[in-house]
């Protein structure tokens, strides 16, 4: 039985910008083991402190202790790169400090990255993603492409800084019914828009779901750029693809019940977050 861990709570993370015996003092992780809370914390740290020599062990110990590659994942990597992130927008870390925490995410996801493949379930659907033009984060994108491929859809990567008239040809060439276009940057997301442009001047728009994500990127920016799903995380990410393959399928891209569809599904997340919060306040 793998341990089931909390790590859909907003967590304050304070302590992230002191130091390792901060983080031991703080409830998170209080639902592990523990073993597990320390080795969560450990891997939180080695993340900031960019210490890839010292990842892979900590997730493989994790996994012995079964610990999920999903746990993972959502758990103390996205903490711990939210750290980073902080630290860089702070001027406290700077490009140097930042690629050495990435090499630490891309270990840890190359260790993940099968077990999460392995789950994957009959064959759904196809969707092909990339990170738009001028564009080089790719982490949270990998993320999502796993979480889609354990859902069960094959999935065409694209990889970093991908031109429209790319993203044409993937699309003509493997015909998915989603496309989802991953942008963390103010000065690269309007190049989803144009790429969206680009889909709808090819005359593919309604053949096509098309997902946005990345950090700067939120419901409004999907809305006015007539984009069909928001994607805030891999795991929203992939209940809107499943609905649009499944019950969904028969609406065409850019359908506004197809868009409308999608914010219930955000709606019903949201319901079943305040739920279990209510229940575990009460508990
Ligand atoms: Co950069 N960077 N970076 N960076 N970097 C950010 C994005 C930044 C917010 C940092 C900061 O200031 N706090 C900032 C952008 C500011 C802005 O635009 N307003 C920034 C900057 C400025 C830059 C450079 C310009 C710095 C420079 O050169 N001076 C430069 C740009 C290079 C370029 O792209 N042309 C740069 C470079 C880099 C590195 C190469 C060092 C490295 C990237 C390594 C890599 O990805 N291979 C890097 C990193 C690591 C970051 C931060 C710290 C972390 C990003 C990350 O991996 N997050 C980041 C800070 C931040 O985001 N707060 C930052 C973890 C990941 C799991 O989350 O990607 O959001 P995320 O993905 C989530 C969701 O967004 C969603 O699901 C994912 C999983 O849950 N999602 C989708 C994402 N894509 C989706 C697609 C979908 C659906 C959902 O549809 C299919």
């Amino acid at each position: 039985m793998p341990l089931q861990i909390e790590t859909e709570k907003d967590f304050d993370l304070e302590d992230l910008q002191y130091d390792f015996e901060d983080s031991m003092e703080t409830d998170r992780w209080n639902d592990a083991p523990a073993e597990i809370k320390e080795l969560f914390h450990l891997l939180e740290w080695n993340i900031i402190d960019g210490e890839h020599g010292d990842t892979v062990g900590f997730i493989n110990e994790a996994l012995k202790a079964t610990v999920t590659a999903r746990t993972l994942i959502a758990g103390p990597m996205a903490t711990g790169i939210a750290e980073v992130g902080r630290r860089f927008k702070m001027d406290e870390y700077f490009l140097p400090e930042v690629m050495m925490s990435a090499k630490c995410m891309h270990e840890a996801l190359a260790v993940l990255k099968p077990l999460i493949i392995a789950e994957k379930s009959e064959e759904v659907g196809t969707v092909v993603v990339g990170t738009v033009q001028g564009d080089l984060h790719d982490i949270g994108k990998k993320i999502v492409a796993m979480m889609l491929e354990a859902a069960g859809f094959t999935v065409h990567d694209l990889g970093v800084t991908v031109p429209p008239e790319k993203f044409i040809e993937a699309i003509r060439e493997h015909k998915p019914q989603i496309v989802g276009f991953s942008a963390l940057l103010t000065t690269t997301m309007n190049m989803q828009w144009e790429t969206l442009k680009v889909i709808t001047a090819e005359g593919l728009r309604e053949e096509l779901k098309v997902f946005v994500g990345g950090a700067p990127i939120s419901q409004a920016w999907c809305d006015k750029i007539g984009a069909d799903a928001y994607g805030a995380d891999a795991l929203i990410a992939v209940d809107k693809a499943k609905a649009c393959v499944t019950r969904l399928s028969n609406l065409k891209g850019g359908a506004p019940e197809l868009h409308a569809a999608m914010l219930d599904i955000d709606r019903e997340r949201e319901e079943a977050k305040a739920e279990a919060a209510a229940a575990a306040g009460a508990g």
